[in-house]
């Protein structure tokens, strides 16, 4: 299966790209033509082993099954990835009690198949639930019924094949305090904790995360982020770690300092971080498109360069890795460039950027 797309992007590249140049890939013997500079380097998952870091993005299911050049590069260059929707709540319990892996399986596979970790994305979140959960009337001990089955149901599934989860996802609001969801009005606001041990009971091997965005430098979010974390160590919960999303844009991002303090002080509390979900939306710059894709990937390098600075720091995972496949263009209806490849797949500044940071 790999030898044949391999075949078929070597192809296309011989037809597409201005460089390329052999490499061997790490996963296997096989040799295959990929995007690479002139001076001809290795695929930035071989760096990142080499930093003792893994390096990954956000995977589109239907990209996957229909685009030869997308798993070919997806395989290619990332050692870690997250399904970008299917494993959440309305794709894999679309009904009560009705379980639906299928689409999160085909993923995996991919995965195990090239050598690839995978982070279980998300059991708990206030979006992307089913109908029967949103326009239901449930007390209490009904909705954490549901939920401790889920969760059981979810990680026990993956028992043996996915061994990171963002447990809860986005639980505090922009302004520090807990976010309004179903999970909090109805259970309240200890559904967190009893999510983690769910998440742990069903497999005690698995690393926990609690997953936010913009609370990735210094200020109240992510404050707020750090005293929840921290008062959840304090209870015994089973935290091992916090994703720092970093969906950030060329006009407001954290600085390279800022990321580096946070990252230290969660590491302080015995925690390790990830950045999980990086892209940088472009579309609000005045700046001319060469000068954004120059300030893109100068973003693009200093997170990488907080990431390596801190030991806890185990993984930097874009939200996706090719301009082609976003979620930023379909939730802003406007055109953008936020990630490291472009719409033909071709390598851009930022891919450049992670490259150099890693060496
Ligand atoms: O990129 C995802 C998009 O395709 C989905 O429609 C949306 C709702 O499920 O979720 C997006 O991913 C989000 C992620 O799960 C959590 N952090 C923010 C991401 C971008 O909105």
């Amino acid at each position: 299966m790999k030898r044949t797309l391999g075949i078929v992007f070597s192809f296309l590249l011989l037809f597409t790209a201005c460089s390329s140049t052999t490499v061997q890939n790490s996963s296997s013997t096989e040799v295959a033509s990929i995007p690479t500079p002139p001076g001809g380097v290795t695929a930035l998952r071989d760096l990142a082993q080499k930093r003792g870091i893994a390096i990954g993005a956000a995977v589109d299911y239907n990209a996957l099954q229909n685009e030869p050049q997308y798993a070919y590069v997806l395989g290619s260059e990332f050692n870690i990835l997250t399904p970008e929707n299917m494993m959440k709540f309305d794709a894999t319990e679309p009904e009560p009690n009705v379980f639906n892996f299928v689409p999160a399986d085909a993923i995996v596979k991919f995965a195990q198949q090239h050598h690839m970790l995978v982070r279980g994305h998300t059991l708990v979140w206030y979006n992307a639930l089913p109908t029967w959960i949103t326009s239901g009337t449930f007390s209490r001990d009904q909705l954490m019924a549901i939920l401790k089955q889920h969760i059981m149901t979810e990680v026990s599934h993956y028992r043996s094949t996915v061994n990171i989860w963002d447990v809860v996802n986005e639980a505090i609001a922009d302004n520090g305090s807990l976010r309004q969801s179903i999970w909090e009005r109805v259970i309240g606001p200890d559904y967190l904790d009893m999510a983690f041990r769910w998440a742990h009971e069903a497999n005690p091997q698995a690393h926990l995360f609690y997953n936010d965005y913009a609370g990735e430098g210094l200020g109240t979010k992510s404050d707020a982020i750090y005293n929840l974390v921290k008062g959840m160590l304090q209870r015994g919960v089973p935290i091992y770690g916090v994703g720092l999303q970093m969906h950030v844009s060329t006009r407001y991002y954290p600085s390279t300092q800022e990321v580096i303090a946070n990252m230290q002080r969660l590491a302080a509390l015995g925690l390790k971080v990830q950045i999980t979900e990086m892209d940088v939306k472009t579309q609000d710059d005045p700046n001319p498109p060469a000068q954004r894709l120059q300030d893109e990937a100068q973003i693009y390098h200093a997170a990488m360069i907080a990431c390596l600075a801190v030991k806890a720091c185990e993984a930097f995972v874009m939200w996706g890795f090719t301009d082609k496949h976003s979620w930023i263009p379909i939730f802003t209806g406007h055109a953008d460039a936020p990630l490291i490849f472009d719409t033909n797949y071709q390598p851009k500044p930022a891919f450049f950027a992670l490259q150099q940071a890693l060496k």
